[in-house]
């Protein structure tokens, strides 16, 4: 079934949001597969946000998800990439809808709060970097009958 690769930055740790946020995803109904509570290396920042390399912003990108710990998380679920990507909210949280993640919470495009992967590609990509394969957990949710 198809995963999703989402990280609590600094700012959503800082701010004592790491419940709250991981409640809005158990109760939608997708699965935990891995989860870990981390700091980031320059090197790991550095190959996350590669494609960004050339953007302006690319180093207080990474100055700022090495800055604190991080909340490193794999969820599992139909559909899951596009779906979480819809409750995190657009990247500038100013223009974010109310009721997404980053519309309740935050205001700043530079500390948004949570990363989602964009794509199902991209989750692969960003999973195999995060995690190892014996740190994610195959499970089935007992009552998954009742929630899918
Ligand atoms: P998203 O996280 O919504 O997928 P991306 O992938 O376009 O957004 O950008 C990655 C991260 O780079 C964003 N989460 C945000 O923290 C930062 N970022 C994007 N655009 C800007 C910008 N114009 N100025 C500062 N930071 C930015």
């Amino acid at each position: 079934m198809e995963l999703t690769f989402l990280a609590i930055k600094p700012d959503g740790v800082q701010r004592g949001l790491v419940g709250k946020i991981i409640q809005r995803f158990e109760t939608k109904g997708f699965t935990l597969v891995g989860l870990k509570f981390m700091d980031v290396s320059k090197k790991l920042a550095e190959s996350h946000y590669d494609i960004h390399r050339e953007r302006p912003f690319f180093a207080s990108l990474v100055e700022f998800i090495t800055s604190g710990p991080v909340v490193a998380m794999v969820w599992k679920g139909d559909g899951v990439v596009a779906s979480a990507r819809k409750m995190i909210g657009a990247t500038n949280p100013l223009i974010s809808e109310p009721g997404t993640i980053r519309g309740d919470f935050g205001v700043s495009i530079g500390r948004n709060i949570i990363h989602g992967s964009d794509a199902i590609e991209t989750a692969q990509r960003e999973i195999s970097l995060w995690f190892k394969d014996e740190e994610l957990v195959d499970w089935q949710p007992q009552i998954s009958t009742w929630l899918y």
